[in-house]
């Protein structure tokens, strides 16, 4: 099933909760400020000794304080118009780590609006981007079989709903 949930990511009981990092993964605002608050200092720890990470994919750590079990570090594109790769960059971030959910029999994920504060990506182009990725995955088979959209913001949540009821 793909649900979506307004709210802070920090707080899902999920087997993994997707960061929107940056490829140093030594932290920053948002999304990534409130996942390492919430977790704890070792989540640093851990960040630093896997040493950074290239835009389009993942890295995993434990969730320390979070109810999660991992946390699923990715890096999401920076939005500069459009035509320098970002559709595909941002689509990669989504399949690697359903894919490394899968790899690791993981029954459930939520994702943050990755690429979408900070980076600039227009969330009204990321949405239906990010539920054809999932959906697709969705038709093969995998141990997953839960994915949460959670956004902070009513419309992007909205936006999530409406491309979830579409073919
Ligand atoms: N729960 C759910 N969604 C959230 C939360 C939360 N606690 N906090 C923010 N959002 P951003 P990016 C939403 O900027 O654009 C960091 O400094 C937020 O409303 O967190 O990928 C990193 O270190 C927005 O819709 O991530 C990078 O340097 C979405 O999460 C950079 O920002 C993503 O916003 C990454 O930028």
């Amino acid at each position: 099933m793909i649900a979506v949930h307004l709210g802070d990511i920090t707080q899902l009981e999920v087997d993994v909760v997707v960061n929107a990092a940056n490829p140093s993964l030594l932290g920053g605002g948002g999304v990534d400020g409130a996942i390492h608050r919430a977790a704890g200092p070792e989540l640093l720890e851990a960040c630093r000794q896997i040493g950074g990470c290239p835009v389009g994919d993942v890295r995993a750590t434990d969730a320390f304080r979070l109810p999660a079990k991992r946390i699923f570090h990715t890096v999401g594109p920076v939005w500069r118009g459009g035509s320098f790769g970002e559709p595909d960059l941002l689509s990669a971030c989504y399949k690697s780590c359903l894919a490394l959910a899968a790899r690791e029999g993981q029954s459930s994920i939520a994702f943050p609006a990755i690429s979408c504060g900070v980076y600039g990506y227009p969330w009204e182009e990321a949405v239906p981007l990010a539920v054809n990725v999932v959906k697709t995955f969705q038709q093969g088979a995998s141990a997953l079989d839960k994915v949460v959209f959670c956004c902070f913001d009513e419309a992007v949540a909205a936006l999530y709903e409406l491309e979830l009821t579409m073919e």
